[in-house]
C-alpha cells in the first residue's frame, strides 16, 4: 500500500538529503510542478477550447510549433521568473539562451533545460506529449551575469531531472540523484500524488521502440539489432514487439514501467541523431540510469558527453540495461561512424 504523500510533502521530506539545500531546489521543483498542472489543464482541453493546431510558426529547430508549444513554453518561462530560483534556462521553443535577470534572480543558483512540450506533433491526434526538463547549479557567481557556460555541462552534473506526461492520466517523474520517483496528478484536489516510488526498469524488456520508416539508413549495427528482436528465440522471448509512440516520453516511460529500449540512431535527415542532448538526452538519461537503466550513444554513455551547444543533437539508444548492451555490442561489431 502506497502512502498518501503529495509532491509538495514528498520534497519537502527528501529536502533533509541535501544538508547544503537551503529549499531554492524544493521550490523550484514546485513551480515546475505548478506550471505542469497549468499546461495539463490546456492539453486536457486543447479540443474543445482554441488551442489545438499550428501556431504558424517555425522553432529554432526549423519545426512547426503548436500554439500549445508555445503556451506550455511561456508557462514554465513564467514560473522559472516568478520563483527567482532560475538564472537561465535553455528551451526547445527559443534560439538562445533566456537570462533572468529581474531582481528576483539577482542571487539564483540553478540554470535549466526544457523541452516544454515534447511529441507535440501528437497533440491533434490526442496522443501522449510531455514536458521534459533538466536543472544545473549554475558555475559564474551569483553577483555575475550568467554565460552558456553555466548551463553546457556533461549530463552528469545534473542535480535533478524530470518529466512530466501528460497522458491517460498526468505524472510527473523525477530524480535528485537518489532514485526515481513517480506521481500522478489528482485532477480533484488539483495535487501530484506518489504513486510510483522507487521506480526501477526492468533489466530486460520485450518491446522496441524505433522509428522503422528510417531502417535502410540506419548503421549496420542498429539493421542488424532490429533484425535479432524480429528472430524467434522462444529462450529469450523473441520476436520483441514493436511500439512507436512519436513521443519520446511515452515510450521510455512505458520502459520505465515494463522493460524496453527506445532507439533514435543516425538516419537520412539527422546524420547525428534527432534528439537533443541538453533537454531530452540528458534528463531521460538521468533518470533511467537511476532507476537501474542505460543510455548510450551505441559507443559513449550519454551523461558524459561534453555539450558544445544548446540545441545540439545525439543518437540514442536508452532503456533496459541489457537492451541497450545488446545493441552496444552488435554496433561495436562496426567502427563508430564520426559524423
Ligand atoms: P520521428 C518528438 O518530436 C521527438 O523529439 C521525440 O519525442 C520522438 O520520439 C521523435 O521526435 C519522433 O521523431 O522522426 O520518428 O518522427
Amino acid at each position: 500500500m502506497i502512502p498518501f504523500k503529495t509532491l509538495s510533502q514528498f520534497i519537502a521530506e527528501k529536502q533533509s538529503d541535501f544538508p547544503y539545500a537551503k529549499g531554492e531546489l524544493s521550490r523550484l521543483l514546485r513551480d515546475i510542478a505548478l506550471a505542469g498542472k497549468l499546461v495539463s489543464r490546456e492539453v486536457n482541453k486543447a479540443g474543445i477550447t482554441d488551442i489545438l493546431g499550428d501556431a504558424n510558426t517555425d522553432n529554432v529547430q526549423g519545426e512547426k510549433q503548436k500554439k500549445l508549444d508555445l503556451f506550455a513554453n511561456e508557462q514554465f518561462i513564467q514560473a522559472f521568473k516568478r520563483g527567482g530560483d532560475v538564472a537561465m534556462i535553455v528551451s526547445e521553443e527559443n534560439e538562445h539562451e533566456i537570462v533572468l535577470d529581474n531582481d528576483l534572480a539577482m542571487d539564483a543558483n540553478y540554470t535549466v533545460a526544457m523541452d516544454p512540450l515534447d511529441g507535440s506533433s501528437n497533440i491533434d491526434v490526442n496522443a501522449a506529449v510531455g514536458t521534459i526538463f533538466s536543472i544545473y547549479r549554475r558555475i559564474s557567481h551569483i553577483n555575475e551575469k550568467p554565460t552558456v557556460e553555466d548551463i553546457l555541462q556533461p549530463g552528469t552534473e545534473q542535480v535533478a531531472a524530470g518529466y512530466i506526461i501528460y497522458g491517460t492520466s498526468t505524472m510527473l517523474v523525477y530524480t535528485t540523484g537518489k532514485g526515481v520517483n513517480g506521481f500522478t496528478l489528482d485532477p480533484s484536489i488539483g495535487e501530484f500524488c506518489l504513486s510510483h516510488p522507487n521506480m526501477s526498469i526492468p533489466e530486460n524488456g520485450q518491446i522496441y521502440s524505433v522509428n522503422e520508416g528510417n531502417y535502410i539508413y540506419f548503421p549496420q549495427g542498429v539493421k542488424d539489432y532490429i533484425k535479432y528482436c524480429q528472430m524467434y528465440d522462444p529462450s529469450t522471448k523473441r520476436p520483441y514487439n514493436s511500439r512507436y509512440a512519436g513521443s519520446m516520453i511515452a515510450d521510455i516511460h512505458r520502459s520505465m514501467l515494463k522493460g524496453g529500449i527506445f532507439l533514435y540512431p543516425s538516419s537520412w535527415d539527422h546524420k547525428e541523431g534527432k534528439i537533443r542532448l541538453m533537454y531530452e538526452c540528458n534528463p531521460l538519461s538521468f533518470i533511467v540510469e537511476q532507476a537501474g537503466g542505460k543510455a548510450s550513444t551505441g559507443y559513449r554513455r550519454v551523461l558524459d558527453i561534453q555539450p558544445d551547444k544548446i540545441h545540439q543533437r545525439i543518437t540514442i539508444i536508452i532503456g533496459s540495461k541489457n537492451m541497450v548492451e545488446k545493441v552496444e555490442e552488435f554496433m561495436h561489431k562496426y567502427k563508430e561512424i564520426n559524423l
